[in-house]
């Protein structure tokens, strides 16, 4: 999808441990960064206990991600793109947190709206539901319309949100489906999976990014 939208795709190195020289040259080197799919953060890093709910945890993944990531936003004014769990590291390296389950959300807002965002059935398909993107929003400018359909394939779903960044869509349910920053700079992140839906708001998304990737 980087490709195709114009820019050049670059796999970071997962240094088991970086040093801030590290995260300097790749951040100088770099235009923008995406913050891609995956298993679940180690819950350590907003404050909570793992438990039986996080599944695929890497420790190695979450120190690089959650390190550079910070580094990255505090020390660049380029852009970020996250990408469902890139969604989610966003949101916790920026002093936000997590359900650890959609089953938390359920009991803790007590609403008649249940709707599935988990992969089910045998070949672990991913879900479909709506989105309501909320204006104003950089996310709306982006994609120009206010109810898009979208896939779904995660468990955890954020609760609250960094005060650094504002909801920009929500589910039918009232799931945070997408975050972008306070301010002019281009910090997005979306809960579904772009990569994923040939369509044009999919192109839109990642188009956005690398034209805010190349601005200097
Ligand atoms: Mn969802």
């Amino acid at each position: 999808m980087i490709y195709s939208a114009g820019g050049i795709p670059v796999l970071l190195p997962n240094i088991e441990k970086p040093n801030e020289k590290l995260f300097c040259e790749i951040a100088h080197n770099i235009d923008g960064l995406l913050l891609s799919g995956g298993g679940d953060i180690s819950p350590e890093y907003y404050g909570k206990k793992l438990s039986s709910y996080e599944k695929g945890v890497s420790p190695r993944r979450d120190f690089f991600e959650f390190h550079f990531g910070k580094y990255f936003i505090e020390n660049t004014e380029k852009p970020v793109l996250g990408v469902c769990r890139g969604h989610q590291v966003l949101n916790v390296i920026l002093g936000g947190d997590l359900y650890q389950d959609i089953a938390e959300m359920w009991n803790s807002k007590k609403q008649i709206v249940k709707i599935e965002h988990r992969r089910h059935g045998e070949k672990e398909k991913r879900s479909w539901h709506k989105v309501r993107i909320l204006k104003p929003s950089k996310l709306f400018d982006i994609l120009g319309c206010q109810i898009i359909i979208v896939n779904s394939s995660h468990h955890q779903i954020v609760n609250i949100i960094s005060n650094r960044l504002k909801i920009s869509a929500i589910g039918p349910d009232e799931a945070n489906e997408a975050l972008e920053f306070n301010g002019e700079r281009f910090i997005l992140s979306i809960q579904w999976h772009p990569e994923s839906i040939d369509n044009e708001y999919s192109k839109k998304i990642f188009s956005a990014f690398v034209e805010a990737s190349m601005i200097k």
